[in-house]
């Protein structure tokens, strides 16, 4: 079983998408194993950004997600890593496969909804950064053989 970050940005909190994202993910079949709103200060949000500092679109960037509140989330599952981001799709919406998240509902790179981990390590340093261990539960579903062999 891995585990990802995934964050329902400010825009997607705001256009009314926290659930159909959600639900998006659940219907894979991923795991919902954490899950809390904040609304980012900008040294929290520049620890969440610290490989983008000194960029271009840094500032802005620090703007967007720090201007309302986000959904912060920890979900589980077999490859849940690619698995989410494949869902989620590419960066920049125009460059996303239709049918993924940042396709479907998604315009510009700069308001793309959602982050997910890139990488196994990026996911363990992400998950420890936003949640502390008695926050990310460990439980089975019913339907779980359902979806793992
Ligand atoms: P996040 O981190 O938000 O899930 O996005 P990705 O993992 O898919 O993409 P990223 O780290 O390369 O970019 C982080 C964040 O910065 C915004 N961005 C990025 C932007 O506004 N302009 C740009 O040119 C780039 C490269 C979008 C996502």
């Amino acid at each position: 079983m891995e585990r990802t970050f995934i964050m329902i940005k400010p825009d997607g909190v705001q256009r009314g998408l926290v659930g159909e994202i959600i639900s998006r993910l659940e219907k894979r079949g991923l795991r919902l194993v954490g899950m809390k709103m904040m609304h980012l200060s900008r040294e929290f949000a520049t620890k969440h950004y610290a490989v983008h500092k000194g960029k271009p679109f840094f500032a802005g960037l620090l703007d967007y997600i720090t201007r309302g509140p986000v959904v912060a989330m920890v979900w589980e599952g077999t490859n849940a890593i690619e698995i989410a981001r494949r869902t989620m799709g590419a960066t920049n919406p125009a460059d996303a496969e239709p049918g993924t998240i940042r396709a479907d509902y998604a315009l510009e790179i700069g308001r793309n909804l959602i982050h997910g981990s890139d990488g196994a390590e990026t996911a363990a340093t992400e998950i420890a950064l936003w949640f502390s261990e008695e926050e990310i539960l460990s439980y089975e579903r019913s339907i779980d053989p359902w979806i793992y062999e």
